[in-house]
């Protein structure tokens, strides 16, 4: 036989026979690729790719983006609104006018009896951010209730919390860019191969280009720790601990930047008390990390020319997140790397929009980062808007997180939830089934209307998802950018933007008031309000033809602004949105409150992601070329610990917690440490019904990645037969 060249057949790929392509942003995580979908000449969608143009994924997209065209006639999909007088009886079809008749006048009616708090609004991070805005205006200025947030609670709120007590303002500081200019990086409990796979690309093609040092901090080898030149694989929930012993090598060798200190930062002097008592030869025994090896990163770090750090939910998921979040802020203000190019404090952001929603949502305060706290803001708003300011709470209401135990309290009698599912992802989800049960009044809006929450709701809003619509998102670097509208909405489902906007013709309040009819016009409020001197979120330079020219644009853009490029990074000047100008350093101490391995509970619960499923999997578990990849709860266990209980790979086990137990399939591996499981949180009944989800005192967010269980054996076919009927797709 003859090979070579000569004699091999070309390989060729059939044509799409694309006839258009048409720009999007992905909708799954906060990378923000901007993707293109081909259409064939009968307008059906053949075929996606990366946008090559595009500075964010620059022709890359992951296993979700690719496939995400898929998801428009998925199974599963809510064709028409749903009603039903009680619990458990069937759903009927209906209008788009009885449901939203129905649902208003079940607002007003709790709201004249129990008060205007009493009826809750639970939003999320996947929304369009022009469809948060109007959310904000229907919640905050005409129905008015300050049970109002979303699931940026069990996300993002560490994060933002952090960075408004150690820089006056939220906002990551940086850029995927730094990756380019930096010395030394850390990631804390981020895992970016798998969540956030183009920002991996982007880093590692960095790397590939200037060597620098990668250190991974993760109680499990992750995919990122693999790759990395030092892994710290830390006691969970112990991040401020080994930061703090950090910081005191790095101030008592004299490695700190003692000019930015005093120029830039005020609270010095307290951090450097606090940290003399976290000598790693002490601090070693509470975080993990043997002494030598905390010296050796703090100096790698400390003397880089710029060193940056990122970090996603193995901080902001824990008792400490927001204490972490300001530590590694700490961190980077005392080796004077905030705002310079390679030196930063980069939050690695979850869900495609939940910048977004900090920004425009009006969740915890008013549009545009505005505070209900603050009169003034509350009077600009409310001139804006064509309202009496003293419709505002004076202050923010209750987190996610604290609005759920307030239905058992009596006090949230009704709620509406859109594009999220709590009875999947929120913690100890038995008590949250319990909740949900006692609303008087419940409306779930969600592109699929077989969604867990949905089975106890009154009321169901069948939701166009993605680039059925218009609108924007804001990805993790500030970079804003177009989701165009590719196909008309699915079935009778309607753009979230159309449901906020009939419900608010529903009360008397919006008369006065402007909803505008379509998203552009909306933007430009936006715009308009993003304005003024000294403010960092502004958009006032952007048009929807702008972000598709530039593929996105990071924000702050102002009005009269050359080009097509925002600014890459905040703060350069070392002036922060504090009173004083100066970023706060901020002393953390640590104090030990999780539930840990016991004898009764002898394992860690650790629980997250993996690449191939996104969240609840109401979207990736349709998907068959995402879903295949891993169909089944399962848990990663140590082999050693397998053999010590007699635990065979790929056999079935139940795992027990306080709260309730689980049935897993087992996967040994060396990823995970002997007294750990670590759970894929994407399967409903699974892992939360096991958690804890302990908050966190500044943001509310729950340590989802910090408890304990116990494993037993269980029968096999049993557990076989009960996997197969619990899969609902
Ligand atoms: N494929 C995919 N991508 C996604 C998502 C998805 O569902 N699927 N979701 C998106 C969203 S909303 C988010 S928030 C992000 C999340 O992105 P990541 O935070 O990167 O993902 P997780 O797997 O939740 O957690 C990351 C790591 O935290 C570690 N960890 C646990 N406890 C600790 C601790 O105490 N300290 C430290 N340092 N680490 C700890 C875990 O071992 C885990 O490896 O991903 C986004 N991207
Ligand atoms: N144990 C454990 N639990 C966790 C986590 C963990 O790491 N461990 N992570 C937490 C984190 S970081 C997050 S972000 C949450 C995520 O938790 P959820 O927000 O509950 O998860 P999703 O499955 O993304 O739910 C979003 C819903 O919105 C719907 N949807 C999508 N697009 C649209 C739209 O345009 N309009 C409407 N109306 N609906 C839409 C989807 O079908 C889906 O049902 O889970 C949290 N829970
Ligand atoms: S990396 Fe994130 S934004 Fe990019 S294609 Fe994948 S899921 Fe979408
Ligand atoms: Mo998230």
């Amino acid at each position: 036989m003859l090979f070579g060249r000569k004699n091999r057949k070309p390989i060729s790929i059939p044509s799409k026979k694309v006839k258009e392509w048409k720009y999007t942003t992905c909708n799954y995580c906060s990378t923000g690729c901007a993707i293109e979908i081909g259409l064939n000449e009968d307008n059906r969608i053949v075929t996606s790719r990366g946008h090559a143009g595009a500075d964010v994924n620059r022709g890359k997209l992951c296993i979700k983006g690719i496939l995400e065209h898929e998801l428009f006639e998925s199974p599963g999909r809510g064709t028409e609104p749903l009603i039903r007088d009680k619990h458990y009886d069937k759903f009927e079809k209906t209008t788009w006018d009885n449901a939203l008749d129905t649902t208003a006048t079940k607002i007003k009616e709790i709201q004249e009896k129990y008060g205007r708090d009493a009826f809750a609004v639970v939003s999320t991070g996947q929304l369009l951010t022009e469809e948060f805005y109007t959310l904000g205006k229907l919640t905050r200025g005409v129905i008015g209730t300050n049970n109002y947030d979303g699931n940026t609670t069990l996300c993002m709120a560490s994060a933002v919390s952090g960075y408004k007590r150690s820089f006056g303002a939220d906002g990551p500081p940086g850029c995927y860019g730094d990756f380019e200019e930096t010395g030394c990086l850390i990631a804390f409990g981020s895992n970016l191969p798998e969540q956030h796979p183009v920002i991996y690309w982007r880093l590692k093609e960095a790397m590939e280009k200037r060597k620098f040092p990668l250190i991974v901090v993760d109680p499990r080898v992750t995919m990122l720790a693999q790759f990395a030149d030092i892994h710290l694989p830390i006691t969970p929930g112990t991040d401020c601990v080994l930061i703090n012993a950090m910081m005191h090598v790095i101030i008592n060798e004299g490695l700190q930047d003692q000019e930015y200190i005093d120029a830039h930062t005020q609270g010095y002097e307290a951090v450097k008390a606090l940290v003399q008592d976290y000598p790693p030869e002490k601090a070693q025994h509470d975080c993990g990390i043997d002494e030598d090896r905390i010296r050796t990163v703090a100096r790698l770090y400390a003397k880089a020319p710029s060193a940056m750090s990122i970090w996603t939910m193995g901080i902001n998921q824990s008792t400490h997140g927001s204490d972490g979040v300001a530590n590694i802020n700490n961190l980077n203000l005392i080796t004077g790397n905030i705002g310079k190019p390679g030196g930063t404090s980069l939050s690695i952001t979850g869900q495609c929009n939940a910048m977004g929603t900090r920004e425009w949502s009006s969740c915890s305060g008013l549009p545009g980062y505005r505070a209900l706290e603050n009169a003034d803001h509350r009077q600009e708003i409310a001139d804006f808007w064509g309202i009496d300011p003293e419709f505002f709470p004076k202050k923010r209401g209750n987190a996610q997180t604290d609005i759920f135990p307030a239905i058992e309290t009596g006090e949230v009698r009704g709620m509406w939830i859109v594009a999220t599912n709590p009875m999947t992802s929120m913690a100890n989800t038995p008590r949250i089934r319990k909740m949900l049960e006692k609303l008087d009044f419940l409306v779930v809006q969600d592109v699929y209307e077989d969604v867990e929450t949905n089975q106890y709701s009154h009321v169901y809003f069948p939701a166009s998802v993605w680039a059925e619509k218009e609108g924007c998102h804001t990805n993790t670097e500030r970079r804003v950018n177009l989701i165009s509208n590719v196909l008309p909405p699915y079935a009778n489902s309607k753009p979230d933007f159309w449901i906020f906007n009939q419900m608010a013709k529903r009360f008397d309040n919006s008369q006065t008031m402007n909803f505008p009819d379509t998203p552009k016009e909306v933007f430009e409020e936006m715009k308009h309000l993003s304005k003024g001197a000294g403010r960092n979120l502004d958009i006032s330079g952007m048009s929807y033809e702008k972000l598709i020219a530039a593929r996105g644009i990071q924000w702050p853009f102002r009005e009269g602004d050359e080009g097509l490029q925002g600014a890459p990074r905040l703060y350069v000047d070392g002036k922060f949105p504090t009173p004083s100008g100066k970023a706060n350093l901020i002393a953390v101490d640590f104090y030990d409150n999780n539930e840990k391995p016991c004898t009764e509970y002898p394992f860690w619960l650790n629980s997250g992601r993996v690449v191939e499923h996104f969240h609840t999997r109401t979207r990736t578990g349709k998907i068959g070329n995402c879903n295949k990849f891993s169909p089944t709860p399962y848990m990663e266990m140590n082999p050693d610990a397998a053999a010590d209980l007699g635990i065979a790979h790929q056999s079935y086990v139940r795992l027990t917690s306080r709260r309730g137990d689980a049935v897993v399939m087992v996967q040994l591996t060396q990823r995970v440490p002997r007294n750990m499981v670590f759970l894929p949180f994407h399967f409903h009944d699974c892992v939360n019904r096991l958690t804890l989800g302990l908050l966190d005192p500044y943001s509310r967010q729950p340590a989802f990645k910090q408890c304990s269980v116990r494993i037993e054996h269980v029968d096999q076919d049993e557990a076989a037969r009960l996997n197969v009927e619990r899969r609902t797709y």
